[in-house]
């Protein structure tokens, strides 16, 4: 569940100000875990608002491409979809967003209220609704009670925005909504930033709540915490990366894929890595997984193998 844009994106990789011509794209945190795991395989749904507008559809559309099903999204005849601009530079891309009052920003706790809701087993959402309204947050707080899909584990990954809202707002609600999530995915940069953790152990003492954190380090690897036991650190992939933007929504999808098939923390975290492969090393936020064949080999492989 949450908000999904169009990206408009320079075609030429220079900065916004002298693009001639935009490439139009899709791109929405949530929708992309959505979509990884529809083509992993798995039923997936995406529950959304977006404007009775041509980006709405073409949003919709491309979401659904993807194999996900998009019964659940409203479409807002009130409000636009939110549109973000992508401005590479020198340090990196910076990002512009068109969002405020956008469609998905009126989203509430009644779009989460549908019995087709009933008997899933995971419903994820991202501190980005955080930052978008009122009503979003009201939102957060129902499906983070279990009264959205009782049953269902819910995942939360913190995706601290600082385009959005800064630090020092964003820090203690994000910890206190992650804290009541079941499962919480979090960048060690991010950790840092907000709470001022500097490692994955003391992330996981901030965060009593929920049964699981998994504390996500770039290109270094990733490490998954339960409430008691071991850490378990799985190393990432090399990857020559084009573009970064996704891929922490597509190693989320293969994480929860993980989950959703039972298996232990270690194949959890190399089917998030397995899966974010191919987004660091593709300029879009989203890209298919590798084939079964060859996540089912990988998943084999022993530790010094996949070192
Ligand atoms: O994780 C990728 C997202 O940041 C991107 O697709 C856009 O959802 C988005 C956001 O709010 O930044």
């Amino acid at each position: 569940m949450g908000e999904t844009m169009v990206v408009l994106t320079p075609d030429d990789g220079g900065p916004l100000q002298h693009a001639a011509r935009l490439l139009v794209s899709v791109g929405g945190a949530e929708s992309n875990v959505a979509m990884g795991l529809a083509r992993l395989g798995h039923r997936a749904t995406w529950v959304s608002r977006v404007g009775d507008d041509p980006f709405g559809r073409r949003v919709v559309a491309e979401v659904a491409a993807a194999g996900v099903d998009v019964d659940l999204v409203t479409v807002d005849p009130a409000a636009p979809t939110g549109v973000y601009l992508k401005d590479p530079g020198p340090a990196g891309t910076r990002v512009h967003y068109h969002r405020a009052g956008s469609a998905a920003s009126r989203l509430g706790a009644a779009d989460l209220a549908d019995a087709r809701l009933a008997g899933v087993r995971l419903l994820h959402l991202s501190g980005i609704t955080a930052a978008l309204s009122d009503t979003c947050r009201d939102l957060l707080a129902h499906a983070l009670a279990g009264r959205a899909a009782p049953g269902a584990r819910v995942t939360f990954d913190v995706n601290h925005r600082p385009a959005l809202w800064p630090a020092d707002r964003a820090g203690p609600m994000l910890r206190e909504l992650a804290d009541r999530a079941d499962v919480v995915l979090v960048g060690q940069d991010e950790a840092d930033t907000l709470w001022g953790a500097a490692d994955p152990v003391a992330v996981r003492d901030l965060l009593p709540g929920p049964e699981l954190v998994v504390v996500k380090d770039g290109a270094v690897g990733a490490t998954a915490l339960a409430r008691t036991g071991p850490a378990v650190f799985v190393p990432a992939l090399p990857v020559d990366v084009v573009e970064p933007v996704g891929a922490g929504d597509a190693f989320a999808a293969g994480f929860l894929a993980g989950l959703l098939r039972r298996v232990d923390l270690r194949s959890c975290l190399r089917l998030g890595h397995l899966t974010a492969a191919p987004v660091l090393a593709a300029p879009g936020d989203n890209a298919p997984p590798p084939d079964p064949a060859r996540i089912a080999r990988a998943l084999a492989l022993t530790d010094r193998e996949w070192a």
